[in-house]
């Protein structure tokens, strides 16, 4: 049947890094485990239970807390060469700042990294996906102007403990998710609906943040560690609808109020907030009354300081939309998209999942990366999540997705191929697991995760077949068809 495929092969290079990703409050469970802090997940879903589509939480989720050996396991299976997780803060930092660690919370941590290090499975590992200690969520939290300094030291922390092992470092999971989806409406934790305010503060406090975490990983640990760090931004592809001019300047717009404002300020050469946001944004919050700009500015030192403050770009990229200029310029409530002036789609034809946000855009990983590696001046990247969801009534016959990661891959091929630095691909995600604000509803899982079931079973999804035989083989196969559905480690 290898006949029957006209194509000319492609092949990933070996030292390209397949894996998959998770995130700490999706999957780990424990949430009151020893002496783990309560973080703004565990307060909202149990204060506003009804917030979470199927009123869940994730007091248990996938329970990784006790089922990290099953999870490396199913790392082996798959043969990966990389895990990207990430931390949570307040498992290791009880009340969130560094004077008190938890030991158990460490051992964890330790026992998690060692098994998949034994393995010679690569650790990625992100500090912050979303879980802040409430306690400082108490004091305002992305808001604070010390936020920098606590995240920072607990960097620190973790360097000391894990870099003997961690070479990859992420500071921040999709700052516009956190600033935007967090602080500007109510679609995360903690709800905080500061519209057209939240986001611009959060954004540069956390630009400051990622900063501090870098040089002190650079400065103090990278001499004798030799590892890199770098932060992860979603970054989905936007075009405009049409080639008028004010498509185009609405998608330009957009794409600043989407990824610009957390990525310019670290990848462009001159710094700060993307200028055009910036300017509408002042011109809009004069004509709104306020007495300055709803979006700060950088000082020229704290511009400085964050410019270049990055060895890779992460990119997290699921899908496209197409922008255009919004018909009513009156935006009367401040907010951030009020501010682009600009409003999205999506065409029919494109397949959707589970999720609705979230279609097979054609070659929309090639746009995306190419946009950026031209703006940003060809940085390191790596694709640190790309996936697909399905309910869990579709099973394990998950068909869709496995469309997903072929055209995805094959558009990962086509950056190679341009001759863009990418050193590597996470899935999206390796289990079933927590969908935020969706429960369990939405399933991204190359393994299906049985959340009824105390032992919480993983099973491999058809798609975890094809995941693997694409790894071992660096080559994508159209025609494979995963016929003996056992798995197995090779
Ligand atoms: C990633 O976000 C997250 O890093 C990860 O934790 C998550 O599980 C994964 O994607 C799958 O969702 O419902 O219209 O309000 C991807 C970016 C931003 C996509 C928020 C969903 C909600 C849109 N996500 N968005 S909506």
């Amino acid at each position: 049947c290898y006949a029957a495929t006209t194509r000319q092969e492609r092949r990933f290079p070996d030292e390209f890094l397949f894996g998959t990703a998770t995130a700490s409050y999706q999957i780990e469970g424990g949430w009151n485990a020893d002496d783990k802090g309560e973080n703004i997940w565990d307060r909202m879903t149990h204060t506003k239970p009804d917030v979470i589509k199927d009123v869940s939480n994730g007091d248990i989720a996938a329970d990784s807390y006790n089922n990290y050996k099953r999870d490396v396991e199913m790392m082996r299976e798959l043969g990966l060469d990389a895990y990207r997780f990430s931390l949570s803060w307040s498992r290791i930092l009880p009340n969130g700042l560094s004077n008190k660690v938890s030991e158990a919370g460490v051992a964890f941590y330790n026992n998690y990294i060692d098994e998949m290090v034994k393995y010679g499975i690569t650790p990625m590992v992100t500090l912050y996906h979303w879980d802040l200690p409430q306690k400082l969520q108490d004091l305002g939290g992305f808001a604070n102007p010390l936020f920098p300094d606590w995240f920072e030291d607990y960097a620190r922390v973790v360097y000391e403990h894990f870099g003997d092992r961690v070479k990859h470092w992420i500071t921040f999971n999709e700052p516009r998710e956190i600033c935007y989806e967090g602080y500007d409406t109510t679609t995360k934790a903690p709800l905080l609906n500061a519209t057209g305010i939240g986001a611009y503060l959060c954004a540069k406090n956390l630009v400051l943040a990622h900063a501090k975490a870098y040089y002190a990983y650079k400065n103090d640990f990278a001499p004798s560690q030799g590892g890199q760090c770098g932060i992860t931004i979603s970054v989905n592809w936007f075009p405009p609808l049409t080639d008028s001019e004010e498509d185009q300047i609405a998608a330009e717009l957009y794409r600043q109020a989407e990824w610009g404002i957390y990525a310019e300020p670290i990848f462009s050469a001159e710094g700060g907030f993307p200028k055009e946001l910036s300017e509408r944004v002042a011109q809009m919050s004069m004509e709104q009354g306020y007495p300055r700009s709803r979006m700060p500015e950088f000082t020229d030192e704290e511009r400085e300081f964050v410019r270049g403050a990055a060895d890779f770009f992460g990119v997290n990229h699921y899908t496209a939309f197409l922008v255009s200029a919004a018909k009513d310029t009156e935006f009367i409530v401040p907010s951030v998209y009020g501010d682009t002036g600009a409003v999205t789609s999506v065409p029919d034809e494109w397949p959707k999942s589970a999720s609705k946000w979230l279609t097979l855009a054609p070659d929309s990983i090639l746009n995306a990366l190419t946009f950026l590696n031209n703006k940003y001046n060809s940085p390191v990247f790596y694709i640190t999540e790309n996936g697909w969801s399905i309910r869990y009534e579709d099973g394990l016959e998950d068909d869709d997705r496995i469309r997903y990661y072929r055209a995805a891959l094959e558009s990962v091929l086509d950056v190679l191929d341009a001759g863009i630095t990418l050193k590597g691909y996470m899935a999206w995600s390796l289990m079933d697991n927590f969908e935020w604000m969706e429960g369990y509803t939405e399933r991204f899982g190359l393994y299906e995760v049985d959340f009824e079931d105390p032992a919480r079973t993983r099973t491999p999804r058809k798609s975890a077949f094809v995941y693997k035989q694409i790894i071992k083989t660096r080559v994508i196969d159209h025609e494979y068809e995963p016929e003996r559905r056992t798995m197995t480690i090779d």
